[in-house]
């Protein structure tokens, strides 16, 4: 059986010469492909000195930095399984992915160390270290007491290398489980796909404790040997400030219009690059077109979830086709997409339907829940992603909606129903609705709309203050009404189509 451990796979394609730079950060370091090396071997050295069981979770809550990344490295290496968490969660977000995932290791901001080792220990944890963004803290003074040199495991297709945990629209967050195979075999497909080549440069800005930055962003380059300008952080000017030395750009729509919004973007700035690639969040054509008049380059969308990694995408080469503004593009090699109606039958070329879609990128079911793993998948075994498109002759691929209440803020995915959970639970609520309204920046964001209990008082500026103490803050919505009553059809079901249109010029 050939090695399918991803670390391996990215190690093999490291450039020769390994003194060469592989990653240089915002604030002036550089590391070389032999640093990623030997930084990645003595972190797997160290997870695999703890004498925890092949498999085991680690889960991470780091600000972003390269030994964050290499962190995650170090963990396909050694064969474990990597857990990302954004930096934004809270307490009660936390509490629940390390009670859920029983990660063998925690590795948390040193900041957090109070609060996070305490959720941790609670729930069995044995081991818990911390990493700051400045090469501080736990994990990397014991990491540098491990030797340089370590052999990565032997990994199968089917082994697990990461659970990405995504909000349910009804109930708690679910631990998508990928394996190696899921994303060796998507990163192999996109470096063909998006004509990856020698002289690549990334420019790598979206945070990595999700599919776009951790996986995306990163194995492409890796996978190409290709050197990365890191940003702990996206800014637009500086983002800009670099292209002249890069090739290719990965980013969010928002990262898209804010770039927009700089005089310094012009066609002589991004005179170097190759390719920018847009996706996580509906492209606005405005943007796609915006972006085209301003630089000359065609933004190209694609499509995934955590579920599937990417799923569609529009061509590169031009032989394949255009990139088209406001389609997701083809399915990409070896995944199938298709789209059924409600009753479970296709529906025609061009015709609206749920998009079900099947391949080696589609994940191997959610942890521990194997009930609701079931439900997501057809009786033939296609994945339904909950979004609703269409297919056309050409084969071009196009999102129009949502069938799961999801609200997608700056690339950041928000379910209404957990935000609702929570206002529900305050004093004085007697019940909210939470939707999604176009936003300029965010591209979307939540409102909500509440209705006290007779005789109480709610104050809609309280009330986002709680949801803040509680909640990571992109997903706190950003106006709160108070109304006598929601609007409802005959079956006494709020009609969030209309809450969403009466807001819907909020933030024009
Ligand atoms: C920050 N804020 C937000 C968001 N981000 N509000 C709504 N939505 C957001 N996404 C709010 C904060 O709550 C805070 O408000 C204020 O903005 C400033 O916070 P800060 O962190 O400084 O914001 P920022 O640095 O400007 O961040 C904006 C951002 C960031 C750069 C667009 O959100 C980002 O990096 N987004 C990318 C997400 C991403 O990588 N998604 C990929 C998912 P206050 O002060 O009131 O608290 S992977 C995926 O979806 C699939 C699989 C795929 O296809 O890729
Ligand atoms: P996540 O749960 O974070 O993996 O988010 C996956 C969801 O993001 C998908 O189911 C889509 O709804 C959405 N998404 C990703 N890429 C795009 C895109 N290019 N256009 C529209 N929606 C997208």
């Amino acid at each position: 059986m050939d090695n399918r451990n991803l670390f391996a796979a990215l190690r093999a394609a490291f450039p020769k010469n390994l003194d060469a730079i592989a990653v240089e950060t915002d604030t002036g370091l550089n590391y070389s492909w032999r640093d990623l090396e030997r930084g990645t071997a003595m972190i797997a050295n160290l997870l695999q000195s703890l004498g925890i069981e092949p498999g085991a979770r680690i889960a991470v809550q780091v600000e972003k930095s390269v030994e964050a990344m290499m962190l995650y490295l170090a963990t396909l290496r050694a064969g474990y399984v990597f857990l990302p968490l954004n930096t934004a969660y809270q307490k009660a977000e936390i509490e629940y992915f390390v009670g859920n995932a029983e990660p063998a290791v925690v590795v948390c901001s040193p900041g957090n160390f109070g609060w996070v080792s305490k959720i941790a220990f609670q729930a069995g944890t044995q081991h818990v270290f911390t990493l700051g963004e400045d090469r501080n803290g736990t994990l990397l003074q014991r990491a540098a007491q491990q030797s340089d040199q370590q052999t990565p495991v032997r990994s199968a297709d089917d082994d697990l290398a990461a659970i990405l945990y995504t909000s349910g629209t009804t109930g708690r967050s679910k631990g998508a489980m990928l394996t190696h195979g899921n994303l060796l075999s998507n990163a192999e497909v996109l470096k063909d796909y998006w004509g990856w080549k020698e002289g690549d440069v990334l420019i790598h800005a979206l945070p990595i404790f999700h599919v776009h930055g951790l996986f995306v962003a990163l194995h492409g380059a890796l996978l190409n040997g290709s050197k990365i300008l890191w940003f702990g952080k996206f800014d637009p000017k500086k983002a800009i400030g670099r292209m002249a030395e890069a090739t290719v750009f990965m980013g969010v729509p928002t990262l898209y219009t804010r770039m927009l919004a700089e005089p310094a973007l012009t066609r002589a700035a991004v005179g170097n690059m190759r390719l920018f690639i847009s996706g996580s969040a509906p492209l606005l054509l405005e943007t796609f077109s915006a972006w085209k008049e301003r630089t000359g380059h065609t933004i190209l969308e694609r499509y995934g979830m955590s579920e599937t990694i990417m799923l569609t995408s529009n061509p590169y080469h031009e032989a394949e086709g255009e990139r088209r503004g406001g389609t997701v593009g083809f399915p990409l090699p070896g995944v199938g997409v298709r789209v059924r109606d409600e009753q479970g039958k296709e529906v025609p070329a061009g015709e609206i339907g749920g998009i079900q879609v099947k391949g080696p990128n589609v994940f191997k079911g959610y942890w521990r829940m194997p009930e609701k793993t079931k439900e997501e998948f057809t009786a033939d075994g296609w994945f339904r992603t909950g979004d609703v498109g269409k297919v056309d002759e050409l084969r071009y691929v196009t999102i129009v909606g949502r069938s799961k209440d999801l609200i997608i803020s700056g690339g950041y995915n928000v379910y209404p129903a957990e935000i609702e959970g929570y206002i529900n639970d305050m004093p004085g609520v007697a019940e909210s609705a939470v939707v999604g309204v176009p936003h300029p920046d965010f591209g979307e964001v939540g409102v909500a709309v509440v209705i006290a209990k007779p005789g109480a008082q709610v104050e809609p500026e309280q009330l986002i203050a709680t949801l803040k103490s509680q909640l990571a803050n992109f997903k706190i919505p950003k106006r709160c009404f108070v109304v006598n009553e929601l609007p409802r059809n005959t079956m006494g079901k709020v009609q969030k189509n209309l809450l969403r249109e009466a807001h819907k010029a909020l933030f024009a």
